[in-house]
């Protein structure tokens, strides 16, 4: 088949079977080394290494539309895919997850490259561009230039037509669940392979953003009637009211796991005041945060909102444009005035579009402080500084109000002065796992210097506070390096109680009291209104209810379809009895399948659906 030949025809062929090739040796390194994919059988290994090879097949078959230049868009397209195989790399490292097109379009509201993005960054990585290199190289050698594949224009087009589809519509039919749990990033990377994986995702983005055309006001009242259902009647827990009319200052706990509540290291308290406060205050130690890919950022939307976040990017970036009710303009008619503080650039997650969106009066971000040298790290004011220079701002702020605080330090990779270590790190065989509890060290000594110059002024007996960690700090890539802190290995059911973050609602003048209710963020706004006495608006389409409620089919939902309920966790397809840890029969989570699904479509529905525009 292989002939010495002048002719022109098909002397692309080469460097087109050699990118495929090369690409396809590299990726099936990668889904071994790299991405963690659950292949449990043969068929498993085998679709996924033929729906990889034929997307390749397929992507590479471009440059032959073209009639010049073949090679050079072989090698372009080698580039491309190349940058986007190691986007994915970074990503995997500290998420475990695969990147979304929303999160591509989204790097430069995140810092673009940050001091996070570089902590990912290997020096072995060089490894994943010698091929490039190597590839450039061989577009530009002359003598491959003079071997032609003889094979007719016809015959490649069935060809290619039949390799690509074939593997992929075969892993269509075995993996036949994909369809319908497209949030489920891992399983549509095994069913597809990563390149087609990227294209599906760009084709459900695209159909999200026609739901906004195609929506109407009928599907505002399918959810409502849930909604109500799902509240009840009793709908006023023994709390209700008995915050009326205080300001509510909400501290989010950047990163902050409920792991490193009464933890010592070292026998030295990693939250001593956390661990204080919380006997003075409503502490809520079956806490869960609900975030997906916006981290912070979702933290904030399900906060202000109460509904979930997308599954795919950051409400904050990708549907500003969107009719919102939120926090703020609910309180603002009851006369509250509201603002958020932050140590960080505006731009940063879109906050000062979102919060526009939202009805914030205000946004103290990086530019109303003094941030230098000294007084910052890594993506901004360090904690302490921003407290202290935060309070002369609070202190102006017209009563009643709503101000919100977003901490900063204890952000990944954990970086700290050596004069803000107040503990010795643990020591595992992983520096980002054992800065980690230092940071939090730092970032509670944040949270007592600002008590202490709170409760110096006015502002502590008229207001409320609401603390709670927005996500968690450190992910499954470093759990074995957790495990050596835990003292003991991280199982599936661990992973799940590993999503609680701490939540201490501290009301001047109340008991403290320890509340047992499990619950999400979801759930905050409805407490925050029940404690005030204010009603949700009326029809409002939110999904939380008060955590000062008692109610036996209480779940929190996560965005990946797992759930958690006061006895049972449904995780990767399977339940568990959360007190032993052991697998049990599916059918004791089954009973909340429908809901949870339910409110996850419906909260998409009404993102995509930009749903809240019938309400106003
Ligand atoms: C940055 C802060 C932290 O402004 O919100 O961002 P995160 O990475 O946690 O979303
Ligand atoms: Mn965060």
């Amino acid at each position: 088949m292989v002939q010495k030949a002048p002719s022109e025809k098909n002397k692309d062929l080469w460097i087109y079977l050699i990118a495929v090739s090369l690409l396809w040796i590299k990726i099936s390194i990668l889904y071994k080394w790299c991405f963690q994919i659950n292949t449990q059988s043969f068929w498993d290994i085998f679709l996924l290494e033929a729906t990889t090879l034929s997307s390749l097949l397929g992507i590479f078959s471009i440059g032959f539309l073209f009639k010049k230049h073949r090679t050079r868009i072989s090698v372009i397209l080698y580039l491309f895919l190349t940058a986007i195989l190691y986007g994915n790399v970074l990503y995997y490292r500290f998420y475990i997850d695969f990147v979304t097109v929303p999160v591509l379009f989204q790097f430069k509201n995140v810092g673009g490259l940050s001091q996070s993005t570089l902590e990912l960054i290997k020096f072995y990585d060089v490894f994943l561009f010698l091929d490039c290199l190597g590839l450039i190289l061989l577009a530009k050698w002359q003598v491959l230039k003079q071997y032609t594949l003889s094979i007719r224009k016809k015959t490649f087009q069935i060809l290619i037509g039949f390799v690509v589809i074939i593997p992929i519509v075969a892993s269509c039919f075995y993996h036949s669940g994909f369809w319908n749990q497209s949030y489920d990033k891992e399983l549509i990377v095994k069913s597809l392979g990563l390149y087609s994986y990227h294209i599906f995702d760009i084709y459900q983005n695209s159909k999200s953003s026609m739901k906004s055309v195609l929506a109407d006001s009928s599907e505002v009242e399918e959810i409502a009637s849930y909604v109500k259902k799902k509240q009840g009647s009793d709908s006023i827990s023994k709390y209700h009211g008995v915050a009326s009319g205080k300001n509510v200052i909400v501290i989010f706990l950047e990163s902050t796991q409920a792991i490193v509540m009464d933890r010592e290291i070292d026998g030295q308290e990693v939250t001593p005041y956390l661990n204080q406060l919380k006997q003075e205050s409503l502490y809520f130690p079956n806490f869960y945060h609900q975030t997906a890919q916006g981290k912070t950022s979702d933290a904030e939307f399900i906060l202000d909102n109460s509904l979930y976040p997308l599954s795919g990017g950051s409400v904050f970036v990708r549907k500003t444009n969107n009719h919102f009710v939120a926090l703020p303009k609910i309180l603002k008619e009851h006369e509250y005035y509201s603002a958020s503080f932050h140590g960080n650039d505006a731009f940063f997650w879109n906050r000062e579009v979102a919060y526009e969106s939202f009805g914030y009066d205000r946004f103290f971000s990086k530019k109303d402080f003094e941030v230098n040298e000294e007084n910052s790290i890594n993506y901004g004011l360090k904690d302490i500084d921003f407290f202290q220079q935060s309070i002369p701002y609070l202190s102006e702020l017209p009563e009643p109000y709503y101000a919100k605080f977003l901490t900063l330090t204890n952000h990944f990779p954990y970086l700290l002065d050596p004069e803000d270590q107040w503990i010795s790190e643990p020591e595992t065989g992983q520096g980002m796992v054992n800065r980690y509890f230092t940071t939090v060290r730092y970032e509670d000594e944040a949270i007592k210097t600002f008590f202490e110059e709170i409760k110096e002024t006015e502002i502590y007996d008229n207001s409320i506070f609401v603390l709670f960690g927005d996500h968690y700090g450190i992910s499954k890539s470093y759990y074995d390096a957790l495990g050596e802190v835990l003292g003991h290995e991280i199982t599936a059911n661990d992973d799940m109680e590993l999503q609680k973050v701490p939540l201490l609602i501290h009301i001047p003048g109340m008991d403290g009291q320890e509340m047992m209710t499990v619950g999400g963020q979801v759930d905050l706004r409805a407490t925050i209104l029940d404690l005030l006495g204010v009603s949700e608006p009326d029809g409002a389409l939110s999904f939380g209810k008060s955590l000062l409620m008692d109610d036996p089919k209480r779940f929190v939902a996560f965005r990946d379809g797992s759930f958690t309920t006061s006895k049972y966790s449904y995780i990767d397809h399977t339940c568990y009895a959360k007190e032993t840890g052991k697998k049990v029969k599916r059918n004791f989570c089954s009973p909340y399948f429908s809901d949870v699904q339910q409110e996850l479509n419906d909260s998409d529905k009404i993102i995509y659906g930009d749903l809240l525009r019938f309400l106003e």
